[in-house]
């Protein structure tokens, strides 16, 4: 009998998911679970067998078709079959819709990002267009322009087919992705009507049927403040290009099934959203959305990634009994499951957070506090799923290194959650930014407070005071580096970021753990606060400017 190794299976990814499950029957009154499990049932069956059919296919790029056989410029973008199912089956499950609707008050963002979780790994990144037509209808929203309301609207909330529409942003230049101060496309005023002139560098969802796009009106000044928002269709109802020339596709490390592109707007017709400036004020809120959808599919690249590592576990034999009996490799998945059931907790609070400000049931501190933890929770997450996926390939031994186990994809595309919508320095950066508005932590500190007084187990005595103990800590920290050079707490502001999104998800984990113990009997979450308690929650430097420039300047 010759040896084989199984692969890893998946089945349902809703059904089979303690986490989700357990999280869901504790925040949601039982109607509303009720109402959508049917429809979280169906995603986690298709994510199982999306994953069992891309196995059995040969991987597939979309491609651009520049030139027509008769020589006329067409720049049509052949889709891959994912993305061909993904479209109808995204506006059916509501994947958008469900975020905006009424019918369950503020546990929409709940419902909608559920289905997000389930959907992100089949969808193949369909999630990345899906993610801005939820920021763009937000933005659309929050400017109040009711004639792009009304155009608009209808097709990105449709549940039909026929009539979903997905958005893009289009932002990035040749000059930078997180400086947008430095960009160069122009609007011009012609015959009553602006058109825009430009170069984008980084165009994701092209193929989609409206955009927000960032531009400079023509005899503005410099700077950002001078840039402002335009709203624009880039096709006719016949199919063709609006002025717009799609140059190429990028050639990436991963999220290869998504067409990005680079392109030239050559006169395009556009329409203001706002004012003829503040344009970055204007698209904040499409961020503030992006980076909540990038922090939930950077979650739901944790979960992919511990499924399959935990099945291979059980079927993989080594040293004569299965992985999953033997003690590192028991120790090596508990540490995954910890950070990720961490980051879970802190992702969806997050969402409930947002839910709550949509449905206008969040008061100032809780707004504050949306507002600090978007950026902390999309910063953290991003880093945490390339370090998961990474070992799961290392789980996952020599075939884990091979392309057709499909476990390397996972690594490549990970990779995206902490460049996607701002890397890792532009959100430590955002947080202090929104720091500085919200006047200190009290926020985030007072909902540390009250989260950690429902902590009363004895077996979670030690994670409340770890979080506790970090609170005091981080304050201590930031009041010292607020009263010295900007250049300090600038430079401390990516650990702090880290230390205080890890210091939360403790704290909720542990108030999750609280009632799995009362309510469910289950003691797992618990070990999962534990665990992850011990393995740290700070890296907050003493000192670390000084070294910093010296290190950062070495040479030989
Ligand atoms: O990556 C991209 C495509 C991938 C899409 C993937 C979707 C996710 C998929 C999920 C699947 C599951 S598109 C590129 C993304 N690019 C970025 O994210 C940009 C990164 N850079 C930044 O975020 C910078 O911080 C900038 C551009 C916002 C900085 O611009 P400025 O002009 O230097 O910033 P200011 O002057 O500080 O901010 C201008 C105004 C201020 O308001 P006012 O004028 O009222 O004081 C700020 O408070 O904008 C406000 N503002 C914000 N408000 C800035 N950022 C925010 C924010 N996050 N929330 C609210």
């Amino acid at each position: 009998m010759p040896f084989l190794q199984a692969a890893p299976v998946l089945s349902n990814q809703y059904l089979d998911d303690r986490v989700l499950r357990s999280y869901l029957r504790r925040v949601l009154p039982r109607t509303v679970l009720g109402a959508i499990e049917s429809d979280l049932t169906d995603l986690g069956e298709y994510a199982a067998s999306a994953w069992a059919s891309a196995r059995a296919r040969a991987p597939a790029d979309p491609e651009l078709v520049q030139w027509s056989v008769w020589g006329e410029r067409i720049d049509r973008i052949e889709l891959t079959p994912a993305w061909m199912a993904a479209q109808p089956l995204a506006a059916r499950h509501g994947l958008v819709a469900a975020g905006h609707e009424t019918t369950h008050g503020a546990h929409a963002r709940v419902h909608q990002f559920s289905l997000v979780y389930l959907f992100h790994c089949a969808s193949e990144f369909y999630t990345c267009p899906l993610a801005m037509t939820d920021g763009v209808a937000t933005a659309l929203k929050a400017s109040g322009n009711q004639r792009l309301i009304e155009r608009a609207l209808p097709h990105l909330l449709s549940r039909d087919p026929d009539q979903f529409w997905t958005a893009g942003q289009w932002m990035t230049e040749n000059a930078g992705g997180s400086d947008v101060a430095g960009t160069e496309t122009t609007a011009r005023e012609e015959n009553g009507r602006w058109r825009l002139y430009g170069r984008k560098w980084f165009v994701s969802a092209i193929n989609a049927q409206a955009a927000l796009a960032l531009a400079r009106p023509a005899g503005a000044p410099a700077g950002s403040d001078a840039l402002a928002l335009f709203y624009l269709e880039p096709r006719k109802p016949d199919g063709r290009w609006r002025n717009i020339a799609v140059d190429r596709l990028k050639d990436k490390l991963g999220t290869r099934e998504l067409p990005t592109a680079e392109i030239h707007l050559n006169g395009t017709p556009a329409e203001l959203v706002g004012e003829a400036k503040f344009g970055v004020r204007q698209i904040a809120p499409v961020l503030n959305i992006t980076r909540t959808w990038n922090a939930v599919g950077a979650l739901a690249t944790m979960r992919r990634c511990i499924a399959l590592a935990r099945d291979y576990a059980n079927r993989r034999i080594a040293f004569g009994k299965p992985l999953a009996e033997q003690p590192l490799f028991q120790d090596t998945l508990a540490g995954m499951q910890a950070e990720f059931e961490a980051a879970f907790h802190l992702v969806f609070f997050v969402t409930e957070l947002l839910g709550r400000v949509q449905a206008g049931q969040a008061d100032d501190a809780q707004q504050n506090l949306l507002r600090l933890l978007t950026p902390l929770a999309k910063l953290w997450t991003g880093k945490l799923a390339v370090a998961i996926a990474s070992e799961t390939c290392e789980c996952i031994g020599g075939v884990g290194y091979l392309e057709d186990s499909g476990i390397p994809q996972l690594l490549r595309d990970a990779q995206v959650w902490p460049i996607w919508e701002g890397a890792s320095n532009v959100q430590a950066l955002d947080f202090l930014r929104a720091l500085r508005a919200a006047g200190g932590l009290q926020p985030l500190l007072s909902a540390q407070r009250t989260i950690l007084s429902q902590v009363q187990a004895p077996e979670l005595d030690a994670c409340a005071r770890a979080a506790r103990e970090a609170a005091t800590r981080i304050a201590e920290w930031l009041q010292k580096a607020s009263t010295g050079e900007r250049e300090r707490l600038e430079a401390g502001g990516r650990e702090l970021a880290f230390g205080l999104a890890r210091m939360l998800a403790l704290s909720l984990l542990a108030r999750h753990a609280e009632w799995a113990l009362r309510a469910e009997n289950d003691p797992r979450p618990a070990a999962a606060a534990r665990r992850f308690a011990d393995h740290g929650l700070l890296r907050l430097k003493s000192d670390g400017l000084r070294d910093a420039q010296m290190l950062a300047s070495d040479s030989y």
